[in-house]
């Protein structure tokens, strides 16, 4: 009996780990129905970000917290911020009327940073011509030409919005990167609607489920082996 309650107990204690980020993708055709207030509200519902703190590109300061890399220029100025928003890409927004448009030239990534770290991510993408591998924190998620409701229908579109989820036993989401398979001779590719949300799942429940994982391991161990004792 005791056996089947140690097994049970460390199953649990190892199930809670989930290690590995989430994304999921959606698809502008479902999701976007139009950029006014209420159209907006149903976009995050679908795509799961009600509630999270937005940057939407209509300026050149980001907020608190964000920072990002692109173009070979770590801590880019407001005015180079302002080189990369566009407005003649109207079908690319997500909202508003300019989009951040940088430039993957020459094989270069494009980093969004959070310094507060995230449990969730989200971003609106648009013309991606090249195949652009997505990291989170260091770990490749996958391709976004391959994801699932990757859609592009014309040149110059709205094409997939994805979220990326902490689970149990991650770290907080500090850095999202998106990069060139290979070296190409540049493709501007474009987002919007950039939602966080702050990561509030502390990192010792983590520390506290391993611990029970490893107590009941010398729990059961020790447990066994005063059975043998008496069985011999
Ligand atoms: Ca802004
Ligand atoms: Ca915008
Ligand atoms: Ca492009």
């Amino acid at each position: 009996m005791k056996k089947y309650f140690c097994l049970f107990t460390l199953l649990s204690a190892l199930c809670s780990f989930s290690y590995g980020y989430t994304i999921t993708s959606f698809d502008p055709q479902v999701v976007f129905s139009g950029s006014n207030a209420s159209q907006l509200a149903s976009l995050d519902a679908a795509v799961g970000i009600t509630g999270y703190t937005l940057e939407n590109f209509e300026d050149n300061t980001l907020i608190d917290g964000l920072s990002v890399q692109f173009q070979n220029i770590s801590n880019p100025s407001s005015s180079q911020i302002s080189s990369v928003l566009r407005t003649n890409t109207p079908n690319n927004n997500w909202d508003g009327a300019t989009n951040f448009g940088p430039n993957l030239v020459g094989g270069n990534e494009i980093t969004f940073l959070y310094a507060p770290g995230a449990a969730s991510f989200g971003v609106g993408i648009g013309d991606v011509e090249s195949q652009v591998e997505v990291f989170v924190n260091g770990e490749l998620l996958g391709i976004l030409k391959d994801l699932p409701n990757y859609n592009r229908p014309i040149d110059n579109a709205k094409e997939v919005y994805i979220r990326i989820d902490q689970q149990s036993g991650d770290s907080a989401i500090t850095e999202v990167r998106f990069q060139p398979l290979a070296s190409n001779g540049g493709d501007v590719i474009n987002f919007d609607r950039l939602a966080l949300l702050d990561s509030t799942v502390p990192e010792p429940s983590s520390l506290a489920l391993l611990g029970l994982s490893l107590l009941t391991i010398v729990f059961c161990k020790t447990g066994f082996s005063h059975t043998e004792t008496k069985k011999g």
